[in-house]
């Protein structure tokens, strides 16, 4: 019989690419997960293209400069030195990618709804170039459903077919900025395609580059995995918000209740009241899935409530404030009041929905000069107006009250205490010290 000419499957021919790591590996989106990625690819011997629309991205990249804070420089720099990564704004190289990683924001627009925009732009450029066999890998936080019904239909063009011509999947991605346990290599990766072949080919991929791998049995599983972890902590941060509001009420200190709860070995887990949820996954990440919820007829009521409640802490530490200067005869309206901390949490840079952004527009409003103090944040924008990060001692002594609103490690808090008229610490920074002029949330 004449030689039977037997195509290989394309799974096969990639996963043989896959397992001698010469599978070329994109990343779209470099951003503080797509970054990671791309090195830990990288790092484990693959040849790895990232593409960004910002040019600056890329170029830094290029020159070997990491502008995410759990890249070292001097490991980036060594792989693009080493020809193992490379940065482009020019998207037609997704026709040599073998494997694509998306890994691009997913925001809420003002109504609350999903802002897809910026997957259908990625997601445009990747039917354009795909190459045949291919396999696509959805990382960026969405509701469930995105995959099989948002992202496929945008590929399975020119009769291409997924399991067949094509591969994709979710993969939730799980980066906690400034982690320094848990980083991209070490944080299970759970993933879930819209056939075997796909979570095969995915779990294979992963499984060169880092720790562990969970394969789940669907896209949708994958993605409501990252919404249930994300959802259960912004409900736990609303839970002890409201106890906040309680204790608050009936003159209990909620910090030495959570403390003492914290003390029982199993079946609790401590969460913190603050001045606000801030972030860019846990104020935004549950949205998502309320909102397809609606589209299945039910409502995601704790998802509401908590974001209710803790949309509402924002203006409980602005009324603390008003009353620890009204029990010093003094008015918002004319006041000075420092703000101690600008980033959404402790010993990062970021404030994106930054409760403190919030609380100092809430004081401007009432009249007071607002000042601020972050030595994360060099600057930040508050409405129209630009606010540089002051001198604390200075602002210690000259302000009518501080407000601790993030409490970074790096600061020292001792010459606040002792110096400043008045503080209202809302992140237990102060814990166990004792002072007439410290209220605490
Ligand atoms: N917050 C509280 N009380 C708490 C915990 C947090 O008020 O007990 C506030 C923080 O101050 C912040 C907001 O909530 O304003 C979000 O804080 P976060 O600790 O959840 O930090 P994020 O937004 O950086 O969340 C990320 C998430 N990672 C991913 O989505 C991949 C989340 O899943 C992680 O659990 C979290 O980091 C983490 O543990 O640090």
């Amino acid at each position: 019989m004449k030689g039977t000419f037997v195509t290989r499957s394309a799974a096969e021919a990639l996963a043989e690419k896959i397992r001698s790591r010469t599978a070329h590996v994109g990343v779209v989106g470099l951003g503080y997960v797509g970054l990671p990625l791309a090195v830990e690819f990288a790092r484990a011997g693959f040849s790895v293209t990232g593409v960004d629309v910002s040019n600056w991205k890329a170029e830094a990249i290029n020159r070997g400069e990491s502008y995410v804070q759990d890249v070292p420089a001097e490991t980036l720099a060594r792989l693009v030195e080493q020809k193992k990564i490379r940065a482009t704004t020019d998207f037609s190289v997704i026709a040599d990618m073998e494997t694509l990683n998306i890994c691009v924001p997913t925001p809420l627009r003002k109504t609350k709804d999903p802002d897809m925009s910026f997957i259908a732009s990625a997601c445009e450029e990747i039917g354009r170039f795909l190459r045949p066999g291919a396999l696509v890998i959805l990382e960026s936080t969405t509701y469930p459903g995105t995959t099989d019904e948002f992202v496929l239909p945008m590929l399975e063009r020119d009769d291409r077919k997924v399991g067949r011509d094509f591969f994709l999947c979710f993969s939730p991605e799980r980066v906690d900025p400034g982690n320094p346990t848990y980083q991209t290599s070490n944080i299970p990766k759970v993933v879930g395609g819209v056939t075997p072949a796909c979570t095969e080919l995915a779990t294979l991929l992963y499984s060169q580059a880092l720790e562990r791998v969970v394969p789940v049995s669907s896209t949708q599983v994958a993605e409501m995995v990252k919404l249930l972890e994300n959802t259960f902590r912004m409900i736990n941060i609303g839970l002890v918000n409201e106890m906040a509001l309680m204790c608050d009420r009936m003159g209990i200190n909620v910090w030495e209740v959570i403390d003492a709860a914290a003390t029982k070995p199993f079946g609790f887990m401590p969460f913190y009241p603050g001045p606000g949820l801030g972030g860019h996954c846990i104020p935004i990440d549950p949205f998502y899935l309320s909102w397809k919820t609606k589209q299945a007829g039910i409502e995601a009521r704790f998802i509401e409530l908590a974001g209710y409640i803790n949309g509402q802490m924002p203006m409980f530490a602005v009324e603390k404030v008003q009353n620890a200067l009204n029990d010093q005869g003094k008015p918002v309206k004319g006041s000075h009041i420092h703000l101690l901390g600008m980033a959404y949490k402790r010993d990062i840079d970021d404030v994106r929905e930054s409760p403190a952004l919030d609380i100092a527009l809430l004081l401007r409003k009432r009249g007071a000069k607002v000042t601020y103090t972050d030595p994360h944040v060099p600057k930040v924008k508050l409405d129209s107006s630009e606010l540089l990060s002051e001198d604390l001692a200075a602002m210690t002594r000259e302000a009518d009250c501080v407000v601790i609103v993030t409490d970074h490690t790096c600061v020292d808090y001792a010459p606040v205490v002792a110096n400043a008229r008045l503080i209202v610490d809302t992140r237990n920074a102060l814990k166990g010290v004792q002072s007439d002029n410290i209220v605490r949330l």
